[in-house]
């Protein structure tokens, strides 16, 4: 070999080398962190003055915060299905708590999100609720931990007249007892391990669903005297379309004249408070956990709630409606590397959870998402961006919601229009106005072209199927 003929040889191992570096550098882990029936009472959203929830602050400060973020359906199920997929309800026909959506014909073979990460080289590992009934399916996770249910052991019902989930009151309880404890504890000791290759692990908490039950400590940050109500309009209603009443009419919660007439308003915001607070450092000991553990520069941390919830906000509790309470969630991206404490106003959606996460981790792109990559906000939260946030609530009643508006199409073509830079609480209904005329029709353009009927549970469930075999 000539002086020449040992350069190239070197210089090929050079180039050898720096490619080894390069497939070396594992990709990202993602901890994603769902929380369930999460409104905006949340430290940086601040819909409740009186919140208490310093380790999503705690989060926020190293991420970016979204504080109009939305999902695509305002109840579990649907929510939950559109985020794992990445398809909105008009296309998967899923838009309420039945059916499971691998019992339809049109989505059995949807590929989620995590099985799509299990497929490109990470291990998944799923703890309490990613989908709705904490149903898990290997599919979806390589490895399953505890899905306790939204009912702790040993809870004592507080409100006798009420029945089912609701119910709400201190508990006696230790909080080690709790669920979303539990599965707090279950994801610290994953994050204490090393792994061979990159993880992705699903931890869904429960709280702050119904039953709103925390243990007396979490109450006694909430004192029930000093607690402040939402602020309500008397004759709110008055200027709401027929098919607004028909829609968001559900009998499961108590009525809000239950909470009003019985005393019970202030105790339910109290408790509700609680849970948030509870829930809040559970997040706190996994974020604990993280830092301290050998993955803390390498992961990425996103925690989101599947949807709002109304505690007597336009007069009503619970999800189920299109407007703003029952729409907005917490969002929160937080990137090794990437910029910390910062807020973005530009309306997102939780389908774009999905193809962001492939972006940032660089693993292979998943063709026909209906979400887009919201990289581009993570990287500069002012940048320009025009695309609204959809949601879905039964089948053709949508809302879109901009950075200014929120507009609202029923099914039977009513409409409502709100201007949250007057009226964050969507008092006045301004859609019969000639002069917001084109402001609709621009928001409509939005609206989704294809509404397929509800998907129909035509397939055996696996665990039908085995009763079958039995
Ligand atoms: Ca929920
Ligand atoms: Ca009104």
């Amino acid at each position: 070999m000539g002086f020449r003929g040992f350069f190239f040889f070197g210089l090929l191992v050079g180039v050898f080398h720096a490619q080894l570096a390069a497939d070396d550098r594992q990709p990202p882990n993602v901890l994603l962190i769902t929380v369930d029936d999460l409104n905006d009472w949340v430290v940086g959203l601040d819909g409740h003055p009186q919140n208490v929830t310093p380790n999503i602050e705690r989060l926020a400060r190293r991420g970016v915060l979204f504080t109009n973020a939305h999902c695509q359906a305002p109840i579990c199920n649907p929510s939950r299905t559109s985020f794992m997929t990445g398809l909105r309800p008009s296309t998967t026909g899923i838009y309420e708590n039945r059916p499971w959506f691998r019992t339809t014909a049109l989505n059995k073979n949807r590929v989620t999100l995590t099985e799509h990460f299990s497929a490109n080289g990470y291990e998944t590992f799923t703890a309490g609720k990613i989908y709705h009934g904490s149903r898990t399916e290997k599919r979806s996770f390589d490895n399953i931990g505890p899905t306790p249910g939204q009912m702790d052991k040993g809870a004592k019902r507080i409100q006798s007249e009420l029945k089912g989930l609701w119910d709400f009151g201190p508990q006696d309880y230790g909080g080690n007892k709790s669920n979303d404890y539990k599965d707090a504890s279950w994801v610290i000791d994953l994050l204490g391990r090393e792994h061979t290759r990159p993880f992705f692990v699903a931890l869904g908490f429960y709280r702050p669903h119904v039953p709103f039950y925390a243990p007396r400590k979490w109450f006694d940050l909430h004192p029930l005297d000093k607690v402040r109500l939402p602020e309500v309009k008397l004759d709110d209603w008055a200027d709401l379309p027929e098919a607004a009443r028909k829609l968001t009419s559900n009998s499961t919660p108590p009525s809000h004249d239950w909470f009003v007439k019985n005393g019970k308003w202030k105790p339910a915001v109290q408790a509700y408070l609680s849970c948030v607070s509870f829930m809040d450092a559970q997040v706190g000991r996994v974020l604990s956990a993280l830092e301290k553990s050998a993955h803390a520069k390498n992961t990425i941390v996103v925690l989101f709630s599947d949807h709002g919830f109304h505690l007597g906000e336009k007069q009503r509790w619970a999800k189920q409606s299109l407007w703003e309470t029952s729409t907005q969630v917490p969002m929160i991206f937080s990137i090794p590397g990437g910029l910390r404490g910062r807020k973005c106003s530009r309306p997102v959606e939780l389908i774009q959870v999905f193809p962001t996460l492939v972006e940032l981790c660089g693993i292979r792109k998943r063709k026909g998402l209906e979400g887009v990559s919201i990289k581009a906000l993570l990287d500069d939260p002012n940048t320009s961006w025009s695309r609204p946030a959809l949601t879905t609530y039964k089948r053709n009643n949508h809302s879109v919601r901009s950075e200014r508006w929120r507009y609202i199409r029923y099914s039977d073509g009513s409409e409502e229009l709100y201007d949250h830079s007057k009226d964050p609480n969507e008092w006045t209904n301004l859609a019969s106005l000639p002069a917001h005329a084109e402001v609709i029709s621009e928001h409509a353009r939005w609206l989704p072209k294809i509404n397929v009927s509800n998907a129909a549970a035509g397939l055996p469930s696996k665990r039908q199927k085995k009763k079958k075999q039995r």
